[in-house]
């Protein structure tokens, strides 16, 4: 049983864990490391069925995340049915299509060219299930009066983050794809207007021959600065 109390008034709960050692804290992150860089953002899908409860998990993990004021300000919709993954494939590629053709600086077309991509979105049929996260602006309290809530930006990105290691860590794979502008979202799955698309993520296992970009990543040097 956890050791409760209330400080100010309020429940708090004992927060205990065993401390690591040096050498067991060294290996569990370097093992976490060797993992997660192995992960990498695939684009070709196998239509091969993921049982709906590795989705459950990682969604619940997904919901460990930290928010601002502890609000949880994010609803995540799975998608399977194949009709309205279609109708989602149709909208983000006529959205694509228009940014690809005129809405996107030749910059940006320029960078994207080593990843392959253009406005086409097949894998938005062909994975298993569609994840669209949706950020909650504010709620609804008691009579309808609308409640803010903070930092939904920064706790839907880190929700979002989770979701990916989660969708890893399962031995799936993912996109965190953004059609832009999102809104048929929110039209398509009728969500309510506190409610805006964030990420469309396709989760499933990767098509039988599947090719990603030949990316390095950073090295510590460049993206660290120890004071
Ligand atoms: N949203 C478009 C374009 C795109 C933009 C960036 I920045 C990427 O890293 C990848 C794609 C698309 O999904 O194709």
């Amino acid at each position: 049983m956890l050791e409760t109390k209330l400080i100010d008034g309020y429940p708090y709960v004992k927060y205990e864990k065993p401390v690591l050692s040096d050498a067991e804290s060294i290996a569990l992150s370097q093992s976490f490391y060797e993992k997660m860089d192995t992960r990498r953002s695939v684009r070709e899908f196998s239509d091969q069925v993921v049982p709906r409860e590795v989705i459950a998990n990682i969604i619940k993990t997904a919901s460990t995340a930290p928010s601002g004021a502890h609000k949880q300000p994010w609803t995540f919709c799975v998608i399977e049915n194949p009709e309205i993954k279609k109708q989602i494939r149709i909208a983000a590629e006529e959205e694509e299509y228009a940014s690809y053709e005129s809405r996107m600086s030749d910059e940006w077309l320029d960078d994207l060219k080593p990843l392959g991509t253009d406005w086409k979105k097949p894998f938005l049929e062909i994975a298993p299930y569609l994840i669209v996260v949706f950020r909650r602006i504010y709620e609804f309290g008691p009579e309808g009066k609308k409640k803010n809530n903070y930092y939904v930006q920064e706790s839907v990105g880190l929700a979002s983050g989770f979701l990916l290691a989660a969708i890893h860590n399962a031995g799936l794979v993912s996109l965190t794809h953004t059609p832009s502008p999102m809104n048929f979202l929110t039209k398509l799955l009728e969500r309510p207007e506190n409610e805006k698309p964030f990420l469309l993520i396709p989760v499933g296992y990767p098509a039988e021959e599947c090719w990603v970009p030949d990316l390095d990543r950073k090295k510590l040097a460049e993206i660290v600065k120890f004071y």
